[in-house]
Parts: C-alpha cells; structure tokens; sequence
C-alpha cells in the first residue's frame, strides 16, 4: 500500500537538524520546565524587581499570583539550571517553547521556540560566539553566511549583542547573545575569575521560516496540513 504517513512538523526537523550540527562539536542537550517560576526567569539572570527591564518579556503568570509561577518567557532559565548542577567547562543548547503575552503578527505568536546556547571556558571571548554562530549557520543553510553584531542589553549578558544575519542581501535580527554576566556565575557558584562564557537565545520559529520560506509565523500553528504536508 502507497498510503502516506504524514511528516514531520517543519520545528521538529528544524530541531533535530540544530541537534546534529551541534553534538558534531561537542554540545550537549539541556532542558527546563516550561512552568518556571520568578527565581529561574528573572531573578538569577540579573533582572531585578521591578527593573523596567523586565518589560522586554510580556509575562503570563499563574494563579495564584503569590506563587510567583510563570510561563518561561525565554529559554534562558535552562543555563541556570544547568551551571547549577554541572562545572564548567559546559557546552549546551537548550531549544524549547517559550511564552509571551503579547499580540501575534507575522513575526510574533504568544507561544513559539527558542533556542539557548551556553558555552563557559577558559579565555572565551566574543571571537568564540561569532565562530560558532558562524560555523553553525553555514552548516544549516548551506551557504556562505554573515554575521553582524550590533550593541544590545540583556541584563545576564555583558558587552550584550543582537545577531544580524546577512540573508538574500538583507540583514535579519535572528537573537540576542552575549558575554554572560559576571553577576550570572556568581549567583550560580562559578568563579568568575576562573571562567568565561558567551551565550545566545534565539527564535527557533525565524530559523524554520528562513530555512523553509514560510512567510508567517502563524502558519506554523494554525494546524492546516496543507502547510505541514509540504515537509
Ligand atoms: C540574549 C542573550 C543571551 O545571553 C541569551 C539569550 C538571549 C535572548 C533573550 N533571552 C531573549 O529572549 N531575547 S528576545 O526577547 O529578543 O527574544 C529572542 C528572539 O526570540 C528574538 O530575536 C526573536 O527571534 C524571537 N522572538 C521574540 N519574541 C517572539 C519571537 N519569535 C516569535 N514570536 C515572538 N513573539
């Protein structure tokens, strides 16, 4: 029988393909919770109460609020986690869904993926991300790429930068990346003095649509089969 059995949706293969280029060069898989609380989100990433900040991430909180429990608003909860139970030298990708409260558009849902990167060792510099970013979209899109950084803020990251991607002759915004945070290895228990990591975060759901040409992030989601058959 020649029946068909479906495929696989354009994230998972995304996914899987991100997870092959990065064991090639030693990376390993991180993954958090998606219900996380204050402390994971905010706190231990270096964005303090009620620092505007941490208006950059349209929050859903849970009931009760007292809780203080969320839905991640990024997967950057997972380096915490992960610098808290492993030593350096680390070298992971966390990719997961994140959630944010905010009105959906072509580029924007209130649920879509990321994916973090984390890599702490001795003498990392921004050299290192750029190298990695670099050899990492080049392997995925097959393709000579470019890779600008533009000065940025995230408070667990310091110099901060937004990633630029040089694609079709134009310049895409496809994360936020950094040095990570000296404050960020203190309140983890890594030596600073000792060690040094660069860190990104960026939309899976961009990388998919650049990879695959899908022109609308909600397409990915609507459930239409006629979009996820094409795969
Ligand atoms: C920055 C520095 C680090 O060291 C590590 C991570 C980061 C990224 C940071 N955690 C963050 O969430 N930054 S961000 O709010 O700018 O989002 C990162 C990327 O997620 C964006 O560049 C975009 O590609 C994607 N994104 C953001 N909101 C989105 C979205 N994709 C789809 N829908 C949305 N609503």
């Amino acid at each position: 029988m020649n029946e068909k059995k479906g495929s696989l949706h354009p994230i998972t293969q995304v996914t899987r393909e991100i997870y092959d280029i990065f064991k090639e060069i030693g990376f390993d898989i991180a993954e958090g919770p998606e219900i996380e609380n204050e402390y994971y989100n905010f706190d231990t990433l270096n964005v303090p109460a009620d620092h505007p900040a941490r208006d950059m991430w349209d929050t859903f909180w849970l009931k009760p609020l007292e809780a203080k429990k969320l839905l991640r608003t990024h997967t950057s909860p997972v380096q915490i986690r992960y610098m808290e139970n492993h030593k350096p030298p680390i070298k992971i990708i966390a990719p997961g869904k994140v959630y944010r409260n905010e009105a959906t558009d072509a580029t924007h849902e209130a649920q879509f993926y990321q994916l973090e990167g984390l890599m702490i060792g001795e003498n990392i510099s921004l050299a290192d991300l750029k190298g990695t970013l670099k050899y990492f979209f080049e392997k995925f899109l097959g393709d000579k790429v470019e890779i600008r950084f533009r000065p940025s803020f995230f408070p667990f990251v310091e110099p901060g930068v937004e990633v630029d991607m040089k694609w079709k002759g134009k310049w895409l915004e496809m994360g936020g990346a950094g040095l990570v945070n000296p404050k960020v290895f203190e309140a983890v228990g890594i030596d600073p003095t000792e060690w040094q990591g660069f860190a990104f975060g960026f939309g899976l759901d961009r990388i998919a649509m650049l990879k695959f040409g899908i022109d609308d992030v909600r397409y990915l989601y609507n459930g239409d089969l006629r979009l996820i058959n094409q795969f």
